[in-house]
């Protein structure tokens, strides 16, 4: 019952409501990823479907998006627990053009749970962008965010443009998004592909040997 109150109230762009029941669920013992998959994706897909069908416009997507937010934003303390060394570094962001951020933010949160230290380089990343922050913050894995079809040239390019740089062969590059497939990911040259947060830290422990 409290999972379609947090999805019905990220439908209605309610984020007070969102963050108060949230806090209400952790407390009666559900747990974080229980409330992200059931409660916070499921308001979010009511939403893309909405917003398909033209019975939601770009506003009541941006209102859903900041209650979604609101509901990360309380369960994140409790996804990035973490106090030992980190694992290994990674760069995130998603691709040049494109502003989606939900579900970037999401995979980082894991990441950091994971005992990852992340260095999240935010929406619309240039290669270049990406090229620097190697440079600067040696990282093992670069992740690719990209949810729309226009902007998955991006993320060719953006491994294009680690090769041009001498950088392709010292980091792993994993990529994601709804449309990115397994086979978009080999064609472009990446390491890997993740169809969701919890898979994207699962496909880097693999690609780093990590157990
Ligand atoms: Co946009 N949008 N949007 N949008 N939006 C989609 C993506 C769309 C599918 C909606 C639709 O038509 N049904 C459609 C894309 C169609 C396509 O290309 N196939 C679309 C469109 C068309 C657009 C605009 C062009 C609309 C317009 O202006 N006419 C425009 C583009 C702006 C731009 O980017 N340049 C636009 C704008 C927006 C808002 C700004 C209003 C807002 C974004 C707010 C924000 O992010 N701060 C928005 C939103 C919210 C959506 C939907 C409704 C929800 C996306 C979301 O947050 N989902 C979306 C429809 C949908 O997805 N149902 C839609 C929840 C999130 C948790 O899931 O992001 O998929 P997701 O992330 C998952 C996985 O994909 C994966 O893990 C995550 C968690 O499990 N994952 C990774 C993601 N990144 C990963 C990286 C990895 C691994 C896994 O690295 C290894």
């Amino acid at each position: 019952m409290i999972m379609q109150e947090i999805s019905k109230a990220v439908v209605e762009g309610k984020a007070p409501v969102v963050e108060e029941l949230i806090k209400r669920a952790l407390d009666e013992g559900y747990s974080p990823g229980e409330l992200i998959q059931k409660g916070l994706i499921a308001g979010m897909a009511v939403v893309g479907e909405r917003f398909k069908k033209n019975e939601f416009y770009v506003p009541e997507v941006l209102i859903a998006a900041r209650a979604m937010k609101a509901g990360l934003a309380a369960l994140e303390p409790l996804l990035s627990e973490h106090e030992l060394e980190p694992v290994a570094t990674l760069i995130i962001g998603t691709v040049q053009g494109d502003l989606h951020d939900i579900g970037k933010n999401l995979v980082a949160m894991m990441f950091e749970g994971a005992g990852f230290k992340v260095i999240d380089l935010g929406i619309d990343v240039k290669p270049s962008q990406f090229v620097e922050a190697i440079e600067t913050y040696k990282p093992e894995i670069v992740a690719l965010s990209a949810l729309l079809t226009t902007t998955m040239p991006a993320m060719a390019e953006t491994v294009d443009t680690l090769k041009i740089s001498g950088l392709r062969e010292q980091v792993k590059v994993i990529v994601g998004g709804a449309p990115v497939t397994d086979s978009y990911a080999s064609k472009i040259g990446a390491d890997g592909y993740a169809h969701d947060a919890s898979s994207a830290v699962d496909k880097a422990r693999e690609l780093l040997e990590i157990d």
